[in-house]
């Protein structure tokens, strides 16, 4: 059996490790028969992929082009520089860091930088669409520093600012973090700007979720108004899973400490060669179209999904994400999950402010169209998806999950994710 694996010999990897190369293909085929809307994942390019599957990932490379531990990096200097000159035009930054291994190390980085253990910072809560390294009590963020969170206000159920301010006033942090894992509505950077200043607080956006949107210039960006804006690098930006960090030249010597030596060892050369390459893909039209459809579908898909009898969290979306409340068609969110994953839909069960449920079962979804888009999805498909996600919801039946299934696999075989060699 053979199929494309872009950026490397696929046939050699059969010969020498055929159990490795059946899970390849296995996940290929699973990516390649359902719908995907997993909002913070997405297709990279098969040049992204050929980047990861190169010789780069064998050089250590500890250090900063031009100043390293190693011999021999002249040649993995070349990817790092044209990748950081890529970043800084992308954002208008003054200063980026392509060598955090993930989006949690940029963010131990930012806090190692900015912070000592034991020091206050202010962050959006997770159980209203935080992330856990903004101070979840099971993180290091947590543990190691002394989180505040703020939330969104009940009605609206976007960010409470009036009680982001008065935290700040109250409890004086270091640091105030903005960002998280499910917000749909767009954040008041300025505001929170304003904040951080009026306290004498450092600024740090999380962007992780939508700096692809930023790229490709569908939403206003945090960059002008942040300290320090760190991000994952494998969401909308469809590039390599890793992560990556910006800053205003000021904080450009903490950073670069902070990323090495303080928290991580030799960069993976090989993934800051990928998101070079992503970064380039990022300035083109064609990519800046991709992002204002990535919103268009994600308005699309909620509202379709309303329609089925759900509830959108803050009435719709600005982003690639929508959270939608399944309270009202009497179905939590691990079933809908589950239902859902019987029915090649792929998505997560998700907390929506003021649960009432624990967050292993929660009343609702988190859905997104950055993956979908890549494939070419628009409007039309949209819709007749939130038809599928209604139906495979509101049945407890295996028979209409397998009806489902195969309507699903109808649909996505027009759209292959990645197309057969
Ligand atoms: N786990 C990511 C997400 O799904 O949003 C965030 O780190």
């Amino acid at each position: 059996m053979s199929d494309v694996f872009y950026g490397s010999d696929f046939s050699e990897l059969e010969s020498t490790d055929p159990e490795i190369a059946g899970v390849l293909l296995d996940e290929l085929t699973r990516l390649r028969s359902g719908v995907q809307l997993i909002a913070s994942e997405n297709f990279t390019s098969p040049a992204v992929l050929t980047a990861l599957g190169s010789t780069l990932s064998n050089k250590y490379a500890e250090g900063y082009p031009g100043k390293r531990y190693y011999g021999g990096c002249e040649v993995v200097d070349v990817a790092e520089t044209i990748g950081i000159n890529r970043a800084k035009e992308l954002f208008g930054a003054d200063h980026a860091n392509l060598q955090p291994h993930s989006g949690a190390s940029a963010n131990i980085a930012v806090f190692g930088a900015f912070m000592k253990p034991g020091d206050t910072f202010l962050a959006m809560a997770l159980p209203h669409g935080g992330h856990l390294t903004h101070g979840a009590g099971v993180s290091y963020s947590g543990k190691w520093f002394n989180p505040v969170h703020y939330g969104v206000a009940e009605g609206t159920e976007d960010i409470d600012y009036d009680q982001l301010r008065a935290l700040a006033r109250e409890h004086k942090p270091k640091m105030i973090v903005a960002g998280g894992s499910a917000i749909p509505r767009l954040i008041d950077f300025k505001a929170i700007r304003e904040i951080a200043d009026e306290v004498g607080a450092i600024m740090h956006v999380d962007a992780a979720h939508f700096i692809g949107l930023v790229a490709g210039k569908a939403i206003p960006s945090p960059v002008p108004y942040a300290d320090v804006v760190s991000f994952t690098t494998h969401k909308v930006l469809r590039g390599p899973r890793s992560g990556m960090i910006v800053c205003k030249e000021e904080h450009a010597a903490a950073i670069d400490k902070a990323v090495f030596p303080m928290m991580q060892g030799g960069p993976m050369m090989h993934v800051v060669a990928a998101k070079a390459v992503a970064l380039k893909e990022c300035a083109t039209p064609e990519y800046q179209k991709y992002a204002k459809d990535v919103i268009v579908n994600a308005q699309a898909l909620t509202q379709g999904l309303i329609e089925e009898g759900m509830r959108a969290v803050t009435g719709g979306t600005d982003t690639h994400l929508a959270l939608l409340d399944l309270q009202g068609i009497g179905v939590t969110g691990k079933d809908a999950e589950a239902r859902c994953g019987a029915s090649g839909i792929v998505l997560n069960k998700n907390s929506i402010p003021y649960d009432p449920q624990p967050a292993a079962v929660t009343s609702g979804i988190r859905v997104g169209t950055p993956s979908t888009t890549t494939q070419g999805m628009g409007v039309d498909e949209m819709k007749s998806i939130a038809s599928l996600i209604g139906r495979a919801v509101k049945s407890d039946s295996a028979s209409e999950h397998a009806t489902v299934k195969a309507e699903v696999l109808e649909l996505v075989t027009k759209f292959p994710a990645y197309p057969r060699g």
